[in-house]
């Protein structure tokens, strides 16, 4: 079996190994994206819908930004709602004019695919078996299955960018991996609908029967998200009964402007905070969702994948181009730093909003509190927005 020679395999071709290898190219340096699963596939999952000016900015970076800049809707606020009330969080004026772009995980991952196909760009799919093999030498490889034929690959670097379920950070020996996990006793019910949204801007609703979110992807499509015990699933529930559930949670005017129709996808998310440390293996990094997961309620599990990738994607380039390896050995401490910030805010954001099965009157009335707070306090808005926008890279 003769070898495949790259500088960089990246396992995994969702937007994080995606987005890394198109940057990578532009600057010459060469990757091999390995891919479980079909295009098709990767490309039927419906999650993310909110960018953070950082990740539309690497996008942009990437040479991918013509289609997000017209078709994506800049928000510069979003609605919080409590006891019938909408109460608006405004991003631009608490951040110094900072907003999100709201475009969809989809839409990302077809620009980066398309951008790949034009450059030419290596994207194996339906690769079966991936191995990661000699870490810590100068020349790991890696091996996998491409209809029924073994398969190998020399490089300088691996990007483990596959996803919770990867097999990268499960190459990383249990003694040096160190990880953090809470698990939520909820999960959220996604719809995707082809009706108008029932706001230009996202409401995120705290409700006693339980969270809602009415999010949106175009003026024609709609997403909307219930919690859900996390024992619940999809086929359960009937659009119907999704619909009603729905209307429960929201203010009366919303619920009553809300147009509901079939559902055409419609899934339940678990809530995980996951983090593994360290993000670095000898010449193996790991990037996205394979290092960490955040509950979604305050947008960040994709947002976070791209700070990763602009920290590693710099690194790579002052190896390449400098012949530094400061940026890669600081790679693992700098991304860190900024996802534990992320899931602090996710993880405060979900118990701000959620209703726990199991919590007391005690901690219903302190989610009251701080609901009060930030709804009258400007420096409470202003560390929400600054967050929400996104922290800096
Ligand atoms: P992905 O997207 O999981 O891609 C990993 C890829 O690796 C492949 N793979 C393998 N390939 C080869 N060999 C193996 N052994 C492999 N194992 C796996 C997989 O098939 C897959 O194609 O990870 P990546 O690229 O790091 O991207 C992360 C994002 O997908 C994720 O963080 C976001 O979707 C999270 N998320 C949100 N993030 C935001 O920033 N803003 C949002 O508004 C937002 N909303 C959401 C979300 C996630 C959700 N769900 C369903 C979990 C809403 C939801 C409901
Ligand atoms: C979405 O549109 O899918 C979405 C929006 C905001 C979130 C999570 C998901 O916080």
């Amino acid at each position: 079996m003769s070898a495949l020679q790259t500088q960089v395999v990246i396992i995994g071709g969702g937007p994080s190994g995606l987005l890394l290898s198109q940057l990578l190219h532009r600057k010459g340096i060469s990757s091999i994206v390995l891919e479980r699963q079909t295009r098709s596939h990767v490309m039927g999952r419906i999650r993310a819908g909110v960018l953070e000016h950082g990740f539309v900015n690497l996008m942009r970076e990437a040479g991918c930004g013509r289609r997000m800049d017209r078709e994506g809707e800049v928000h510069a606020g979003f609605c919080i709602a409590h006891q019938g009330q909408l109460n608006r969080i405004d991003l631009a004026s608490r951040t110094g004019g900072e907003t999100v772009m709201v475009y969809g995980q989809t839409e990302v991952t077809r620009d980066l695919y398309q951008a790949r196909d034009a450059m030419g760009g290596v994207v194996i799919h339906t690769a079966q078996n991936v191995q990661l093999h000699a870490l810590n030498d100068a020349r790991p490889f890696v091996t996998w299955e491409l209809d029924g034929n073994a398969q190998r690959a020399e490089c300088d670097f691996i990007v483990g960018a596959d996803g919770f379920h990867g097999v990268s950070r499960k190459s990383i020996p249990a003694d040096v991996l160190k990880e953090y996990e809470k698990i939520y006793p909820f999960g959220w019910l996604g719809v995707l609908s082809e009706t108008a949204p029932v706001s230009d801007e996202l409401i995120y609703a705290r409700h006693e029967r339980g969270f809602a979110l009415c999010s949106l992807r175009s003026p024609v499509l709609s997403r909307y998200y219930i919690q859900v015990p996390s024992t619940d699933q999809a086929k359960d529930w009937s659009d119907k009964a999704f619909w009603v559930e729905l209307k429960r949670r929201l203010p009366a005017d919303v619920a009553a402007a809300l147009q509901t129709g079939p559902s055409i996808e419609k899934s339940i998310a678990p809530l995980r905070s996951f983090v593994a440390e360290p993000m670095r293996y000898g010449n193996l990094f790991l990037a996205g969702d394979a290092a960490h997961i955040v509950p979604p309620t305050g947008a960040k599990g994709l947002n976070l994948a791209a700070s990763d990738i602009h920290y590693l994607y710099h690194g790579l380039l002052e190896y390449y181009v400098k012949g530094s390896c400061a940026g890669l050995d600081a790679y693992s401490e700098k991304a860190l730093a900024r996802v534990w910030k992320a899931e602090r805010f996710s993880w405060w954001m979900t118990n701000l909003l959620h209703s726990s099965p199991d919590g007391s009157e005690t901690d219903l009335r302190l989610q009251s509190a701080e609901l009060d707070y930030l709804f009258s306090s400007d420096a409470a808005q202003a560390s929400m927005a600054e967050n929400y926008v996104g922290l800096p890279y």
